[in-house]
């Protein structure tokens, strides 16, 4: 029982409290984060470090009258456990729970839902200068973290607000972790104010001897304002953030409650774009996380590994190896890499921050001068990518899904129109799960197809994926997006077709009547689906697209010929996607089927839980395939007779 956390239910409840209080509060809350993560899993790294500016904030501003934007905002537990969801924690991440980022729907102290990183500072900013035009006087706090200050977005914002000069205040919570660690510039640049405090203490006596140096004759004024801008440079932290319009302020121990506290306090009373810098230690107050905080950022059932650990230090019984999985489609996109990267020189691999995640870590070690981690920065990926492609390079940015709508004009502008052949491997396509509407890669088959001159397809198991890969590596002039889900490979009967060829499918099971035209992941739901249906007379074919673009429509044309109802089959939104292209080339080629029904991802977006969880939500797990295509064979759009007929396959409908 946590005495202090257990009667927090509202900030409020936090204000009067004493640093020594706080303090016991921040280790509560500590724990309770790392028991819940342990069993929900989630980010714990991260939220680990932003216990005590979540605390400091919410003892010294009020909101919501004041503003508070997260960025990402998966460094919320903290704000969570505060305001008012304390007895809904344990649910984190689950189906029907709380959310493992901000979410309007679940507390009036999340302004934004948010997940993905770098929109904080415009957002907050619109908020302030909304407030402003309106004469309500609240400040707008947003917190960033030092990756993600980083990215396009945040720069162009904080840009932005240098200009504008609300009421704004950024706290830059740094501590020198992406998921991994961070990369750029910009970070070596956070690194050299964060290792040199002692000019702090200088900073003043500095300017007080510049200003006291006596002007004389030209170039004696040339050369001293070029040694007052060299002092200023390398004295003064947070230049960078002086000159483009804020007060910098900084940097201070982000774990420090009463300098916080103080700090804030200060801050507050001014009027204008701020940027206080704190430095946090990702996983404070864990020994493990703080040491590995990589492995750390999302981990779970972590507690479990630490006794592990500890009992084979001390010579434990083995335990029972855990039953075994199939590769998951990022370790088979890892291979694919590594082979084709030692084959072909010409293969370069690039990533927005998320080596680990889309399997590059290994590569990065293997091929350093043919990788590249552009940090938290899509568009330029995708742009520099064209690049690369450009000078002869088989370049492959492995993105998710998700971010991949980051770098919508890239793709068109930079890579598409200029024929330039980049492979998208677009991991995470699909329902993602646990991390819920923000992160869900549904969206990627019909903002891509529309573009002219791309090849989109999805493999059915991994056996394919090498083959689509295969195929990408040869295109000259042709842009390639490869999705693929989250999740493990199946195990399907092997393709009986030679070479891949664009635009082709297969037909994986023959069958009569109905044919389920999937695509990607959904070829291994149908597959499942048909068992079911046969067990109940009915014997669809399966078929497995390959391709949304080019679509297969010879083979269309062929199953036009021998079935009444084509149902098509995306991990996907069905406004636009491939069952509206399957629609759009059966109009066009005037096409024959009775009916033709799409299954897909409906128009709203999708919640948080398990992959299967949300694959059944949506009707695109087996059995709900089955009950759908049992329920259309039963539906009124065939005569009993034809029923009877089409079951057993002998109906057709000319073409
Ligand atoms: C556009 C986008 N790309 C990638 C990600 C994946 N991602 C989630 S958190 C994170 C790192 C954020 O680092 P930082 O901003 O420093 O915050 P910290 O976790 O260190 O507190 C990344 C890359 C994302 N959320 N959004």
């Amino acid at each position: 029982m946590h005495e202090i956390l257990s009667r927090v239910n509202h900030p409020s409840d936090i204000k009067g409290r004493s640093t020594a209080e706080l303090e016991k509060l921040a280790t509560e809350i500590r724990h309770e984060i790392m028991e819940v993560v342990n069993r929900n899993g989630g980010h714990l790294a991260s939220n680990l470090g932003s216990v005590e500016i979540t605390l400091a904030l919410h003892k010294v501003f009020d909101f919501p009258r004041d503003r508070l934007v997260w960025d990402v905002s998966h460094q919320t537990y903290p704000h969570k456990l505060i305001t008012g969801r304390r007895d809904r924690f344990s649910t984190l991440r689950t189906y029907g729970g709380i959310s493992g980022f901000c979410n309007k729907k679940e507390s009036i102290f999340d302004l934004f839902d948010a997940g993905h990183a770098g929109t904080a500072c415009s957002v907050g900013l619109g908020v302030a200068a909304g407030d402003h035009i309106l004469g309500r006087r609240q400040k707008s706090v947003v917190v960033v973290g030092d990756a993600a200050i980083a990215a396009g977005m945040a720069f162009e914002a904080l840009n932005h607000a240098g200009d504008l000069k609300r009421d704004f205040l950024v706290i830059l919570n740094d501590n020198r972790m992406s998921i991994d660690r961070s990369v750029g510039a910009f970070s070596k640049y956070l690194n050299r104010i964060r290792t040199k405090p002692i000019y702090q203490d200088l900073k003043k006596d500095m300017h007080d001897i510049l200003a006291r140096i006596p002007l004389v004759g030209k170039r004696m004024e040339d050369a001293i304002e070029y040694m007052r801008e060299a002092f200023k440079h390398s004295l003064v932290p947070g230049l960078l953030f002086q000159e483009l319009g804020f007060n910098y302020y900084g940097p201070v121990d982000g774990h420090n409650l009463e300098s916080l506290c103080h700090t804030l306090e200060d801050i507050r009373k001014i009027e204008a774009p701020v940027l206080l810098h704190i430095l946090t230690v990702k996983g404070h107050g864990y020994a493990p996380a703080s040491q590995d905080p990589i492995k750390y950022h999302a981990p779970k059932n972590f507690k479990a590994d630490a006794k592990d650990q500890k009992a084979a230090a001390g010579a434990a019984p083995p335990k029972p190896a855990p039953s075994k999985k199939t590769a998951t489609y990022t370790e088979t996109f890892r291979d694919i890499m590594h082979q084709a990267a030692r084959k072909d020189r010409r293969i370069a691999a690039i990533t927005a921050a998320m080596s680990g995640g889309t399997g590059l870590t290994d590569f990065a070690l293997e091929f350093p001068d043919r990788y590249f981690d552009v940090g938290i920065a899509e568009q330029h990926g995708a742009g520099f990518a064209s690049g690369l492609a450009y000078a002869g390079l088989r370049p492959v940015f492995a993105v998710y899904s998700t971010f991949l709508q980051r770098c919508y004009d890239q793709f068109v502008h930079d890579v598409c129109i200029q024929e330039n052949s980049v492979i998208f491997a677009l991991d995470r396509g699909g329902l993602v799960g646990e991390d819920g509407w923000t992160h869900h890669g549904v969206f990627d088959i019909p903002f891509l197809r529309c573009i002219p001159n791309v090849i989109l397809m999805a493999p059915r198991d991994g056996e394919e994926m090498r083959r689509m890969f295969a195929l990408a590596i040869d295109q000259t002039t042709r842009p390639v997006a490869i999705r693929y889900p989250k999740s493990n490979l199946p195990d399907l009967p092997a393709a009986e077709d030679g070479d891949l060829k664009i635009g082709r499918g297969e037909v994986l099971l023959p069958g009569e009547g109905v044919a389920l035209f999937a695509y990607g992941a959904m070829v291994e739901e149908s597959y499942r689906a048909a068992a079911i249906l046969r067990g109940r007379g009915i014997e669809p074919t399966v078929v497995n697209a390959r391709f949304a673009k080019p679509l297969d429509v010879e083979l269309l044309r062929r199953l036009s010929a021998g079935h009444h109802t084509l149902v098509t089959l995306e991990e996907g939104v069905l406004a636009g996607g491939f069952g509206g292209a399957v629609l759009e080339e059966v109009a066009q080629h005037g096409l024959r089927f009775q009916r033709i029904h799409r299954l897909g991802v409906p128009d709203r977006f999708i919640t948080f839980g398990s992959r299967p969880q949300l694959l059944k939500e949506c009707g695109l797990d087996a059995a709900s395939i089955a009950e759908s295509v049992e329920a259309l064979v039963e539906s009124g759009t065939l005569s009993s007779t034809e029923r009877g007929r089409a079951i057993k396959g002998e109906l057709k409908v000319k073409s």
